[in-house]
């Protein structure tokens, strides 16, 4: 079977964090390849950012009350927007507003004895290498084959190693690395991105050798420590094909959306959210449960309120 660390099997319940620039524009985190908004637009946006908000303690006290073990942050989300400082890019809320939301959150996650999980995305809409594909924002353009003529994704992956090294070397123990993703199909006559792409191999080689006890997800395209069911429940606990456990994690929304996304209306009730963490727990799995903070960083009231509801019936029902 798989082996991950004893802590993430044990604690099988931690927050994800989705914040970026989409957090800002309030609609959804793809929002910027929904709405084929140019990179340099787009770039123009992201001058608007501004954490004011953004209050790791808060977070990571709300994560724990509700009975969480680990809080996974989106370091950089397919938009390519960087929330810590890196010495690649100018393109990160250390360049923009000289906040380091990674080192704030690792900080404040230690601090209360969380552990702390980093999401990196793979895909990156914003850098000029990456090349145009079926989900990129610049999809439509007539000139988009000759773009990408331009773009070389050697150096976008020297890149991303790059940006990966920083987060795995900068901020002491990394306990969960969350790769995403790999979509290796033909689509509207684009190719997606694949394991190669990225050197998914060397990736996870270079995540083992400097965080060994680090849990590394599947999304690589190539197999990790665990799998990552998204939105939905497996009926049964998951097996590997030669018949082990297999270790799960299934990652959820509070309502459809990863990112804030002010109009949603489409609240998952605290009372499902409750069943929800029975029922994968009850199957060996691990929940997940996401928060897309506002666009200056807070924690949104419903998000607050669903949490507050996790967090009085954990005090009520958790053994000493
Ligand atoms: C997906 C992403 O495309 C979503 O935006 C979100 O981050 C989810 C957890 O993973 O692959």
């Amino acid at each position: 079977g798989t082996s991950v660390p004893a802590w993430f099997t044990h604690d099988r319940f931690g927050m994800f964090v989705h914040f970026g620039v989409y957090s800002a524009l309030a609609r959804h985190e793809w929002v910027m390849t929904n709405e084929r908004i140019d990179p340099a637009e787009y770039e123009r946006l992201a001058r608007y950012f501004d954490p004011d908000l953004f209050d790791a303690d808060a977070l990571a006290r709300a994560a724990k009350d509700a009975g969480m073990g680990y809080v996974v942050l989106t370091a950089k989300h397919h938009e390519g927007f960087a929330l810590y400082h890196t010495a690649l890019s100018d393109y990160s809320s250390a360049a923009f507003c000289g906040r380091d939301l990674v080192a704030e959150t690792v900080e404040a996650c230690r601090r209360v004895g969380l552990r702390v999980g980093l999401y990196y995305s793979l895909i990156d809409w914003h850098h000029p290498d990456f090349t145009i594909d079926f989900q990129h924002p610049l999809r439509d353009r007539p000139d988009a084959a000759e773009l990408n003529s331009g773009r070389d994704m050697d150096s976008y992956r020297r890149f991303l190693h790059g940006q990966v090294r920083e987060l795995l070397t900068g901020y002491g123990q990394i306990d969960y690395v969350f790769y995403d993703f790999t979509y290796p199909w033909e689509q509207d006559g684009w190719v997606g991105k694949g394991p190669k792409d990225w050197d998914a191999a060397g990736l996870l080689a270079m995540t083992r050798e400097l965080q060994p006890g680090a849990v590394v997800n599947d999304r690589l395209g190539i197999p990790g420590d665990l799998v990552t069911p998204e939105q939905y429940l497996p009926d049964a606990p998951m097996m590997t094909d030669d018949g082990a456990w297999q270790t799960w994690e299934a990652c959820h929304t509070m309502n459809g959306a990863w990112g804030y996304d002010r109009e949603n209306r489409n609240l998952k009730s605290p009372d499902l959210l409750i069943r929800t963490l029975i029922d994968i727990v009850s199957k060996n799995g691990n929940f997940l449960l996401n928060i897309g903070p506002d666009g200056r960083g807070a924690i949104t009231g419903s998000d607050a309120a669903s949490l507050g509801v996790l967090a009085e019936w954990m005090r009520l029902h958790r053994q000493a």
